[in-house]
């Protein structure tokens, strides 16, 4: 960077210098890390987890976990080691971040994969919101540790049977935090009828893991018309 220097008494510039800015802070960073064990207790998991985190000078004072994904509302924690219950299954990314004594960081994010059935989604008011003659918007509660979610829609025949479902498929969000999932679901242009009952919907959550699908029960029904 160049700095201009003044003659005290006024008098203009007198001379430009190249001065060089040098880091003086060449302290290496921390790199972080971490290994993990699960154990399944009923219908959820238990989940412990080690930091294995290096930094030229041990110990790390600051090492934070945290839950990455959407939706999750389980606690964070602090220090090299971190424990949580009651996960539910699903994929879950866990952060650990680490800073060390001269303000030094790194992070890293692992992804915990619970195999299970995972949460049934709930509705989440406004349940409907019509946006169209042929499309409305549906809304639940994500569930964490989903990878995506099916929405199925069935059309009520002249027989009233619920017939020819159409699916639409939601993806989850991938940063964390999140309250409802929103899907606008198409009725297939059929015309309907009968006020309020011309179609049926319901959603579910689902995950993979190593290849194998493992999805939800079916939320409850929203029978709707236009
Ligand atoms: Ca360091």
């Amino acid at each position: 960077m160049k700095v201009r220097a003044y003659a005290a008494g006024g008098g203009g510039e007198t001379s430009t210098a190249e001065v060089f800015v040098v880091r003086t802070n060449t302290d290496p960073d921390p790199t972080a890390n971490f290994t993990f064990t699960t154990t399944q207790s009923g219908s959820t998991w238990n989940a412990a987890f080690t930091s294995t985190s290096t930094d030229d000078v041990p110990p790390i004072p600051t090492q934070t976990w945290s839950f990455a994904g959407p939706f999750a509302t389980w606690p964070g924690g602090s220090g090299p080691t971190f424990a949580a219950t009651g996960l539910t299954p699903g994929n879950h990314p866990v952060k650990l971040f680490v800073k060390d004594a001269t303000n030094r960081t790194d992070e890293i994010t692992r992804t915990v994969a619970l195999p299970g059935t995972p949460p049934t989604p709930t509705w989440a008011p406004p349940t409907r919101t019509t946006v169209s003659p042929t499309e409305s918007d549906f809304t639940w509660n994500g569930v964490p540790g989903a990878d995506g979610y099916e929405v199925e829609t069935f059309y009520r025949n002249d027989q009233h049977q619920y017939v020819n479902p159409t699916t639409e498929y939601v993806a989850q969000p991938s940063s964390a935090g999140g309250a409802t999932m929103t899907s606008t679901v198409h009725n297939n242009e059929h015309t309907c009828s009968v006020q309020n009952s011309c179609f049926r919907t319901h959603v579910r959550a689902y995950f993979v893991i190593d290849g194998v699908t493992y999805a939800s029960a079916w939320s409850g029904d929203i029978w709707w018309g236009l």
